[in-house]
């Protein structure tokens, strides 16, 4: 008689704060189910903020202090923490300190766990020289590991589940899929020669210089608007209408169409439909590069303009192979965009969209060499495989 070796299931604890906004759970989000889809991993996610998480998962439930979601088991994060068994692998979101006792308990425990600090995904040189780098606590017997992601080899990757591809090809491919999409957004289909835009983007002065050009341009454009965004230059440039979901405002060749947030899943479809995707902060801004799609990114602005070096760094690698006047259009025009200048931004857009064909082309060659740094749930779990080795 053989003995079986049963491989024994990892238990993972995902810790995520939610700073502001959407990206901080949006990304633990993601990470969290494509573990527990793909790897076969017992998931844990303690999250501080459970409104913010419904909004992009309508299946969460805000009141409740444990659910299960998509295979993963959601922890409301509140103190006093509860007394649990740390986890083999302990993964702090964008180093937002698990709870004291929670490390304590962490530093009591045989064997110590894995415990990553995921970063901010950057384009940056110097990630991929403080990827995977070890950390010592400064008192206790554990150690901690930089996780970054990143663009290029030794850094972690892009988070992509299984299929991602396949899935979004189809749907660019199936004029069937793509009706059911704008039934489910209750909006009729693009109309012949109707350019589709998402906008995604923080509130700043150069929204309406884009409203304006656009309804006063000889293409017609639909601007497809998540609710709570763009509020003030939506209810400027359209003399204070309502600007709730289920609004479509008109304009000359402008039509803004205001729907409400959707989940994850929908709002890859929204990506996959566009022409063009304004996007944002981290996670909406990996997923319009899966998209294949020309987009524009809005860094997260930060006050000592450290995001600056960061937008640069990505333009640096995303513009190579370029020709010189598409790589100058995006550099501008994404430029503009995020310094919020009204007037460069209408100066820069017609040069930017002049490229349109070129950019669609490259959109699509970018979304096929990313898989070459692996995709980052994997490398992670991997990574720490590894560590617990
Ligand atoms: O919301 P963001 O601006 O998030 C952030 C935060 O500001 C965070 O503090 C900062 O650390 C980070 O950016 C860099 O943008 P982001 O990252 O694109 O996250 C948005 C999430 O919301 C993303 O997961 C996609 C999701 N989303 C939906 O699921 N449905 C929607 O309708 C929309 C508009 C977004």
């Amino acid at each position: 008689m053989h003995n079986r070796v049963m491989p024994v299931t990892r238990t993972w604890d995902i810790f995520c704060t939610v700073v502001d906004n959407y990206g901080d759970i949006g990304v633990c989000w993601r990470l969290a189910r494509q573990l527990a889809a793909e790897r076969e991993l017992q998931i844990r996610l303690w999250v501080d903020d459970l409104e913010s998480f419904h909004r992009i998962c309508p299946d969460i439930v805000p009141g409740l202090d444990s659910q299960d979601c998509r295979g993963v088991e959601v922890r409301c994060w509140r103190e006093p923490f509860p007394e649990v068994s740390p986890a083999d692998v302990v993964i702090e979101a964008f180093a937002c300190d698990p709870p004291e006792s929670y490390v304590a308990a962490m530093a009591a425990r045989q064997p110590k766990p894995a415990w990553i600090n995921l970063e901010f995904m950057s384009a940056e040189n110097w990630v991929q020289g403080c990827h995977a780098l070890p950390s010592p606590h400064p008192s206790l017997p554990l150690v901690k590991h930089f996780f970054f992601p990143g663009f290029v080899t030794r850094t972690g990757g892009l988070l992509a589940e299984r299929g991602l591809e396949q899935a979004r090809n189809r749907f660019q491919h199936s004029a069937a899929e793509r009706a059911s999409f704008w039934e489910e957004l209750s909006l009729p289909a693009p109309r012949e020669g109707e350019l589709q835009v998402s906008l995604f983007c923080y509130p700043h002065d150069a929204i309406s210089a884009l409203f304006r050009l656009w309804a006063d341009g000889v293409t017609p454009v639909r601007c497809l608007v998540p609710e709570g965004v763009a509020l003030e230059a939506l209810s400027s440039f359209f003399a204070g209408a309502d600007v709730s979901a289920g609004s479509v405002l008109r304009k000359g060749r402008l039509e803004a169409a205001i729907f409400p947030f959707l989940d994850q899943d929908a709002f890859d479809r929204l990506l996959w439909a566009c022409d063009l995707n304004f996007v944002r902060g981290e996670d909406s801004f990996v997923r319009g590069q899966w998209a294949a799609r020309p987009l524009v990114w809005q860094i997260y602005p930060q006050q000592d303009g450290a995001h600056l070096p960061k937008l640069e760094a990505f333009l640096e690698l995303h513009c190579q192979g370029l020709p010189p006047v598409v790589a100058a259009g995006t550099r501008r025009f994404w430029g503009a965009w995020n310094s919020g200048d009204a007037v460069e931004v209408e100066a820069a857009w017609p040069d930017f969209w002049e490229c349109r064909l070129e950019l669609r082309a490259h959109a699509l060659n970018w979304a096929r060499d990313l898989p070459k740094t692996g995709d980052l749930a994997n490398n992670l779990a991997q990574f720490c495989d590894n560590l617990l080795k």
